[in-house]
């Protein structure tokens, strides 16, 4: 099965995506995300101008060789534009090798561990009686955990509360204010509060996005243990892995971390040194299938699992593909659920499920089970747009 062409399909149903599409002399053709919010372009060019052309004539059915050659041949290895690239190239040819298997991705990885996968929708409020709403909306589904995400008083618009995120299309980034000391002040208090309205069985996770310090981390970890959340993400940054030290030290509060790792290099020490609990890379910005579950396999000697990002800027095309990779990979945990604005449902078919109770199903499907409708694509142009970013009250640019 020889690849004929590749092209990439850039859109914006609700927000910007970008799309791999390589097509084969056997008539299938495969589907890869390459989306990279707020540098959308930069993939795009990767992969038009140096990739793609080193694509066409070889057989599609070497995903793995492929890999090492985009990985080792470009020399310069590593970071999110390479990785992502590399990610959209790999999971389109997983979609065609099980297309042209005519199986489900999971079957070609080892087949199913288990039948259905937990699931974390996102549940937000400008205070707390609306998040507890959105909470009780989210149960009402059947859904058992839910990422909790609130205003916090004296801040405008923060991360993670509807708004507060918002790309802001063709304009500059959005500057939002941010105070350590009043969130380590509402924090816990918000977190206590979500704890005693829903019960000891209904599983929280919250998100903290990067932005406070390693002893503040340390002390809200120890503050929140006897809430026993599902876990706490992205406390600080890890380009120091061993800040998490810190952390751990200081609580049994169960960590998450990794969603902007690219490699399992990235990976490495917090895993070996088990400073987490779980592992958020994904499909898309770690490189593909091929790299995760090498990054799977290496967190299992650890007894860490897994939880691919599953946020709204990456296509449903990555859903798919994390989907199958939950549905094979032994030590999952969970997968990140957080939905796509109403439009990208125009220009992507997906054949996974909710079940109604809190899991996912990935669907039978030869293949990921997503494709992209081009003609729908062409409705939706691209627009750029960015993340938000943050800054202290004096001024000093702060992580977002
Ligand atoms: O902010 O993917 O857990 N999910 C997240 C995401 C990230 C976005 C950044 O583009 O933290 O919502
Ligand atoms: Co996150």
């Amino acid at each position: 099965m020889k690849i004929t062409a590749a092209r990439v399909i850039v859109c914006a149903p609700g927000r910007n995506f970008v799309t791999l599409k390589i097509e084969t002399d056997q008539g299938l053709h495969g589907i890869g995300d390459a989306t990279l919010n707020g540098r959308e372009m930069s993939v795009v060019a990767y992969l038009q101008d140096h990739v793609l052309p080193c694509l066409i004539g070889r057989d599609a059915h070497a995903v793995e060789d492929i890999w090492q050659y985009l990985y080792r041949g470009a020399y310069w290895r590593r970071g999110p534009v390479t990785m992502a690239a590399i990610a959209a190239v790999d999971v389109a040819l997983w979609d065609l090798k099980a297309k042209a298997a005519a199986l489900p991705l999971y079957q070609l990885l080892g087949g199913a561990s288990r039948t259905r996968m937990l699931c974390y929708p996102h549940a937000s409020g400008a205070d707390l009686p609306e998040l507890l709403e959105r909470i009780a909306a989210l149960r009402a589904q059947g859904h058992r955990a839910a990422r909790v995400q609130c205003g916090i008083p004296g801040l405008g618009a923060v991360y993670g509360v509807r708004g507060g995120g918002l790309n802001q299309p063709a304009g500059m980034p959005a500057e939002q204010e941010w105070d350590i000391g009043a969130y380590m002040r509402f924090a816990p208090h918000m977190l206590a509060e979500v704890r005693d309205a829903v019960g000891e069985t209904f599983e929280l996770l919250h998100d903290t996005h990067h932005r406070i310090t390693p002893i503040d981390a340390a002390r809200l970890a120890r503050e929140v243990e006897p809430l026993h959340l599902f876990w706490l993400e992205d406390l600080v940054p890890a380009e120091n892995p061993e800040v998490y030290r810190l952390i751990r030290a200081a609580s049994t509060t169960r960590l998450a971390l990794g969603e902007v790792f690219n490699t399992i290099h990235d990976c490495r020490e917090v895993i070996q040194q088990q400073l987490i609990d779980f592992i958020r890379a994904s499909p898309l910005h770690a490189g593909g299938i091929t790299h995760i579950r090498r990054i799977a396999d290496f967190a299992a000697l650890w007894q860490i699992r897994t939880a691919c990002h599953g946020a709204p800027d990456m296509s449903p095309v990555t859903f798919g593909a994390s989907l199958h990779f939950d549905r094979w990979v032994p030590n999952f945990g969970i997968q990140e659920y957080a939905g796509h604005p109403p439009e990208t449902a125009e220009v992507f078919r997906s054949d996974w499920s909710y079940d109604g109770d809190g899991h996912l199903l990935s669907g039978e499907a030869p293949g990921h089970g997503v494709d992209i409708d081009e003609v729908a694509a062409a409705r939706f142009p691209y627009r750029r747009s960015y993340l938000a970013t943050a800054r202290l009250a004096d001024g000093t640019a702060w992580n977002y």
